[in-house]
């Protein structure tokens, strides 16, 4: 008699409906061992949960051998009779006949029941080990889902899904932050953002796209919220009246969201993560950035008109909205024209300020959007104005001459989104394999 994996059943499908007194199969990795003379108890888990399994020797003494050599995270599979047990965990365990050890673990080099043992750069180290903790797998089921509710809601509102280049002749959202690589003999960079091909989606005539991609920045400080390779959730529409359109879409996009993390996961998020948001609200409040200066003086921070705010300014803006307005989430409008790229467009009535907007959550941006300049004369100045030289931007420009509608569109960081709706401490638990200044590997 051997197992058979084709058999098995999952945890959670034994603990709730299985029938009590029939045989099956189960397989994943030894969580814990317990031996008890004759008998050993192992606590099996799979990728729905955990069950107990009990070895006896008087049913078969080879599993029972097996069992007590068994160590911490290696991989078996069981066949077994599922009993009622008041004292196995989930009210049920498997009483074991036969017992196979696919892959035997060496003694573990993190403790991967409690991560708060570990630093974050060891676990990271060790991520596949990290991740068998359920804690740390959860961030990442979010995540999945967050970026699926996102997609979907770009399909149903008639976004099409557009898959750009991330190997690029120019920088796009400005020089310094930009990896250079070697394109055989010519010099070239990761982009930073699909933008310019976002906008070229709407150009083409596809009117509204969007894309869930990677995007690569060369930030070389080390903080709680960069990455140098991230995954941006941006989209771009055409035909908009204004940047009120594109704020919008953003807000449901991003509302959708954290309402699909909170229906899918809600309950086992809040036992591992109790910072988590506990609510999908229900509108964004906006607010111009000369507004938010204002805000933030009279609660004492110094913040210079014309100026970005700054992440401790951000930070504090967050705790300003969230008492004032009862908002865990904020739009900041109108940023100066000086701190936004060469492709937004300038209001018209004060040139100096934009129609842009940045969405902060829990007081962080997780979010950049806005009009865009779609007139080829005032394009090609504003390209010059940030120093920029307008021949390494030819084919961008170019669009601009053959009819291009008003259009705007925003960039949102996912594990930005992630970090702040579990209210993680660092963006990297949010990354599977992160990558910054330091590391590369795994
Ligand atoms: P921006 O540069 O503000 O705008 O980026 C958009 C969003 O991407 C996320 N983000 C990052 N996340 C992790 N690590 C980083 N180093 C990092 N840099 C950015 C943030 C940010 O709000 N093209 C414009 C978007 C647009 O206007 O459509 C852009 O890229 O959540």
């Amino acid at each position: 008699m051997a197992i058979r994996l084709s058999e098995r059943k999952y945890v959670a499908e034994l603990l709730h409906g299985a029938k009590i007194g029939e045989k099956y199969v189960v397989a994943g990795w030894v969580d814990t061992i317990r031996i008890h003379g004759k008998l050993v108890f192992i606590i099996l888990r799979d990728r729905t949960g955990k069950m107990q399994l009990v070895v006896k020797r008087n049913i078969s003494e080879n599993a029972w051998r097996e069992a007590k050599k068994l160590s911490p995270e290696s991989v078996i599979g069981a066949k077994g009779i599922l009993v009622e047990s008041k004292a196995a965990l989930g009210g049920r365990e498997i009483v074991v006949e036969e017992l196979v050890v696919y892959s035997k673990a060496d003694p573990l080099p993190i403790d991967i029941k409690d991560h708060s043992k570990t630093t974050l750069a060891k676990r990271l180290d060790w991520r596949f080990l990290d991740l068998r903790n359920p804690r740390n797998q959860l961030i990442f089921l979010v995540e999945a889902e967050m970026a699926r509710a996102a997609r979907e809601y770009f399909y149903n509102n008639g976004f099409v899904e557009i898959y750009t280049s991330k190997i690029v002749g120019a920088a796009t959202e400005g020089g310094a932050e930009v990896f250079s690589i070697v394109y055989f003999d010519k010099p070239a960079f990761l982009a930073q953002s699909p933008q310019l091909y976002k906008q070229m989606g709407v150009i083409s005539g596809f009117e509204k796209v969007f894309e869930i991609g990677p995007a690569f920045r060369a930030e070389p400080h080390h903080t709680t919220r960069h990455l140098t390779e991230y995954t941006s959730v941006d989209f771009e529409m055409g035909f908009i009246d204004s940047y009120e359109d594109v704020m919008r879409v953003a807000e449901q996009a991003v509302l959708s969201m954290i309402q699909a993390g909170l229906e899918r996961y809600g309950k086992r998020v809040r036992e591992f993560f109790p910072n988590t948001l506990d609510r999908v609200p229900r509108s964004i409040p906006r607010i111009t950035i000369r507004e938010a200066y204002k805000l933030l003086r009279s609660s004492g921070v110094s913040v210079e008109e014309g100026e970005d705010l700054s992440s401790e300014a951000e930070r504090k803006l967050g705790e300003i909205v969230l008492r004032e307005y009862d908002a865990p989430l904020v739009f900041v409008t109108e940023y100066p024209w000086r701190v936004r790229p060469f492709y937004t467009m300038r209001k018209s009535d004060e040139p100096e300020w934009t129609y842009s907007f940045d969405l902060l959550f829990r007081g962080l941006e997780i979010a950049t959007g806005g009009q865009r300049e779609h007139r080829y004369e005032v394009l090609v100045k504003q390209l010059e104005e940030k120093g920029l030289n307008p021949k390494n931007f030819e084919w961008y420009l170019s669009m601009f001459r053959y009819g291009a509608p008003p259009h705007g569109g925003a960039g949102i960081g996912l594990e930005r989104v992630v970090m702040q709706f579990l209210g993680l401490g660092n963006i990297r638990e949010a990354r599977l394999l992160p990558r910054d200044p330091e590391r590369l590997v795994p």
